[in-house]
């Protein structure tokens, strides 16, 4: 029997690696796109953006086969490497070992590697067609192309993986109540550029860099970590490129002193810098030029009480559960989210209403918790992980960890090297702290923490 022909709305990093997994699986699967082909245009003006890929989003690039091309091009982040005021810098690993790590990856490479696994499989792709209703009676979609002329197209079985903004998901919401709430964080991000050595202009380069950038060397910074510049209400990061650059975000509030509305011309964004980052500044020369020519981006969390309507149009990815960045998941979540759909699929290809409610029944829960420690995170990154508190009980998490392997797993590492759902890495995440909390309290080194005491508990705690 010929399974049923599907049509994707979006074709980023859910819609595409989603397209490639249905092809796989003998589903007919055509996608719609909005923006042109990236292989043949380029990528977001040429911005090199990037985005830390973890053990799930990992997973669904390998379940596609496209582990290894991607791995080739992925730059390996072994910690979080954290500044300070005065740009002495501590490295905090995220693992045991070089097996977890996390991988800084480029957006449009990546995209462009599912693109092609998808056109591989067999999926058709066709770009430059802006979805932008949806006549639930005809069951057809009007599609517009770059010039805004319409189309009409016939289709019967929708998936949104259109993004943050679905259009999809406006269209549902017009015939059916998905109670939908959006909680808009208050702050807004702003992408900049420290440049490989060899492209730094001559005289801007820092002295201290300059017998590096004589013998060769590519990376301004130590290469394989994800930089954090933690200022209390707000936080610089930078992930590494391939080729040597890293993109710097700027997390900021949208009001309030500073803010992203305070620092409004070229002068005062370079006075914030070099005050609040001083090592970042001198590694950004076009500073001014990214600031003001970089648009400001958005952050905030989507909640929605239903993600389909019976087994005609349902959501994945941000589409569903946009979340704030501040954990890394939110592709990762997507990822998932596409594996999870395409085993349901696969095993009952003809009931679509039965998988889309299966689908949102075993994912739902997954993506609040992820939502929550999203929010969560942003706290800790940028006001506690230079805390001395905060220090002493991720050393006794850490210490408890290799005292008890595959017992006592770090909330992080649950989040981030496995794939433990998320609701069950939140649900034992909260029971850890309260007990991270009770052995801390009081103490100023691990070695006044009784660790015999320590590890009975930990044994009460998981019923042992
Ligand atoms: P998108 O990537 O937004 O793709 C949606 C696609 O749909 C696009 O191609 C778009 O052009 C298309 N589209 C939109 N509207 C229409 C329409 N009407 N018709 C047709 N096509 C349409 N996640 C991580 O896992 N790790 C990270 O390190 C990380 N860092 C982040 C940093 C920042 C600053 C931000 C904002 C997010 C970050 N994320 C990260 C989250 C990640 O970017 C998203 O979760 C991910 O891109 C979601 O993929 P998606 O395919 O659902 O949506
Ligand atoms: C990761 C945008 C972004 C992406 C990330 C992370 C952070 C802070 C941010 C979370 C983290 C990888 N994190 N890093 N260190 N501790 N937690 O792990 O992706 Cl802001």
């Amino acid at each position: 029997m010929r399974k049923p022909a599907l049509t994707i709305i979006g074709a980023g990093l859910v819609g595409s690696l989603l397209a490639t997994l249905l092809a796989q699986r003998g589903f007919s699967v055509q996608v719609f796109e909005r923006r042109p082909d990236p292989r043949k245009h380029g990528f977001l003006g040429g911005r090199s953006i990037n985005l830390a890929l973890a053990e799930r989003g990992w997973h669904g690039l390998r379940v596609a086969g496209l582990q290894e091309r991607m791995r080739t091009i992925a730059v390996m982040m072994r910690g979080r490497m954290v500044h300070d005021l005065a740009g002495n810098t501590n490295l905090q690993r995220y693992g045991r070992d070089d097996s977890e790590v996390i991988w800084s990856v480029n957006r449009g490479d990546l995209n462009m590697a599912l693109l092609d696994a998808a056109e591989a499989a067999g999926a058709s792709i066709v770009f430059d067609q802006r979805l932008d209703g949806v006549d639930w009676q005809r069951s057809t979609l009007t599609l517009r192309d770059a010039q805004n002329i319409p189309r009409t197209h016939h289709a019967q079985i929708l998936i949104g993986a259109d993004g943050a903004g679905s259009a999809l998901r406006a269209a549902m919401a017009s015939m059916a109540d998905l109670g939908e709430r959006f909680e808009p964080l208050g702050h807004g991000y702003k992408e900049l550029e420290i440049p490989a050595l060899t492209d730094f202009p001559a005289r801007q380069l820092p002295e201290h860099l300059r017998e590096a950038a004589a013998r060769g060397e590519r990376f301004a910074m130590e290469a394989n970590a994800l930089h954090i510049w933690p200022r209390g209400n707000y936080m610089c990061i930078a992930l590494p490129n391939a080729h040597g650059s890293f993109t710097v975000t700027l997390f900021l509030p949208n009001e309030g002193e500073p803010s992203i509305a305070s620092i409004s011309d070229a002068r005062q964004a370079r006075a914030f810098f070099e005050r609040d980052f001083p090592d970042a500044t001198a590694l950004i020369p076009q500073l001014e030029e990214d600031f003001i020519g970089n648009p400001t981006g958005m952050l905030g969390t989507l909640y929605l009480d239903r993600w389909h309507i019976d087994g005609r149009a349902l959501l994945v990815g941000d589409a569903a559960h946009a979340i704030v960045p501040f954990h890394g998941q939110g592709m990762n979540a997507g990822f998932e989210d596409a594996v999870e759909l395409a085993e349901l699929l696969e095993a009952t290809p003809s009931d679509f209403t039965a998988v889309f409610a299966e689908f949102e029944r075993r994912r739902k829960p997954n993506a609040d918790a992820i939502a929550a420690m999203a929010l969560e995170n942003y706290i800790e990154m940028r006001d506690r992980v230079d805390d001395a508190d905060y220090l002493l009980m991720r050393e006794l998490d850490r210490t408890l960890a290799e005292r008890h392997p595959g017992t006592w797993v770090p909330r992080y590492a649950m989040v981030t090297f496995s794939r433990i759902p998320y609701r069950t890495a939140f649900e034992r995440g909260a029971a850890q702290t309260k007990l991270l909390r009770e052995l801390v309290a009081g103490k100023s080194r691990i070695g006044d923490i009784n660790l015999v005491t320590a590890d009975s508990k930990v044994l009460a705690l998981v019923g042992k």
